[in-house]
């Protein structure tokens, strides 16, 4: 019996250590260990021996019981560390490999002119205000120059709010506002998004961008008004030679009032659906401010003047990057707007 004992855990053993997966070592387990493996029955015989041979017999069983478990679970740690080996060896990780593409964004066109002439004005010492789309008639009409059933607000589609506020419908909304809270000598600007209730077409929408710019001091002339234009301008498209055209214009809250028209850069003044075969596209009226218009802001107009700008600056954009329809800008449209970047 003890030989028999000996050869089965001997051979147990030897299979336990030469064991080659998780999978082979499970069935050694199962068939010497399990509940009905050789080794439970080997103890489970043991009552049919006479008393001496049990003792001998039941203690080699434990012992090798006892060995064969130690050699399964020694080998099993063996086998998952031969396995993590062996998948490192496979996978080959080359660090030199491009990562994945996580589609940087882009600023988008209106933004990058913006940051581009806030810059211009800063270097010249023009502070940067901001306003609210939300505003009461008082900042967008009232305060300046254009009272109640006033034919001017019909130039102006404007959407208004259930709380009596509206959309602003032009960064002049932020005229009086700012000059309620400083005072001249005052040189500001105020890029915003505007809004109006327009028939859209490739040089209208109903959500766009204008940059307001400000400047009251004492003795503050057109020949500022001018200068500023032509250096915002001369600046912006990096060249001297764009054309521009100076006419009257009409704005109750300047006086003079002026259009100022850029050439059309798409057709090169030729005529296209941009300009609307004008050739020239309106960009950057501008005038004195009206003399109503400081005392709103608490300003005496017999010591103050200045002059006031309203850029169109979705449409600047278009002109500097070549953009025909302005509906691109709001389409969201990534196939478009990745194509354009700064400098
Ligand atoms: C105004 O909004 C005046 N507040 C400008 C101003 C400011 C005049 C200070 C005098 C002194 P206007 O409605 O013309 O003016 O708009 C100004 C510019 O905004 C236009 O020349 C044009 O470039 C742009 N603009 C106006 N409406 C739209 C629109 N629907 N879509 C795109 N750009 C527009």
């Amino acid at each position: 019996m003890l030989n028999k004992v000996s050869d089965i855990g001997n051979y147990a053993v030897e299979c336990a250590k030469n064991a080659m997966s998780e999978k082979e070592l499970d069935e050694i387990r199962v068939r010497y260990l399990g509940k009905k493996g050789k080794f439970t029955e080997l103890l489970k015989s043991l009552k049919n021996l006479p008393i001496e041979e049990r003792k001998t017999v039941g203690a080699l069983a434990n012992k090798f019981k006892a060995e064969l478990e130690k050699v399964v679970s020694e080998r099993s740690e063996k086998i998952l560390e031969n396995d993590i080996n062996n998948k490192l060896k496979s996978e080959v990780f080359d660090i030199s490999f491009p990562g994945e593409d996580f589609g940087f964004g882009t600023l988008h066109p209106v933004t990058i002119v913006q940051k581009q002439i806030e810059k211009i004005f800063t270097d010249m010492g023009f502070m940067i205000a901001d306003g609210p789309e939300c505003v009461t008639d008082y900042y967008c009409f009232k305060a300046l120059n254009i009272p109640e059933n006033h034919p001017a607000r019909d130039m102006q589609d404007t959407y208004y709010l259930e709380n009596g506020q509206l959309l602003r419908t032009q960064t002049s909304a932020v005229q009086v506002k700012v000059m309620e809270e400083h005072k001249p000598p005052l040189k500001v600007i105020a890029p915003g998004r505007c809004f109006r209730n327009e028939d859209l077409d490739a040089c209208h929408e109903n959500t766009f961008f204008q940059l307001e710019g400000m400047m009251i001091d004492k003795g503050i002339s057109i020949s500022n008004l001018i200068y500023f234009m032509k250096t915002l301008l001369t600046k912006v498209f990096g060249r001297d030679d764009i054309k521009i055209r100076l006419r009257p214009g009409y704005f109750p809250f300047v006086e003079p009032g002026f259009e100022l028209d850029l050439s059309c850069l798409i057709c090169q003044g030729k005529g296209c659906p941009t300009c609307k075969q004008s050739g020239w596209l309106e960009l950057l009226p501008c005038g004195m401010i009206h003399p109503n218009v400081l005392k709103y802001g608490d300003i005496d107009p017999d010591e103050y003047s200045g002059f006031a700008f309203g850029l169109g600056l979705t449409r600047l954009a278009m002109m500097k990057f070549g953009i025909k329809d302005i509906r691109y800008l709001n389409s969201g449209d990534l196939r478009v707007l990745k194509q354009i970047h700064g400098e």
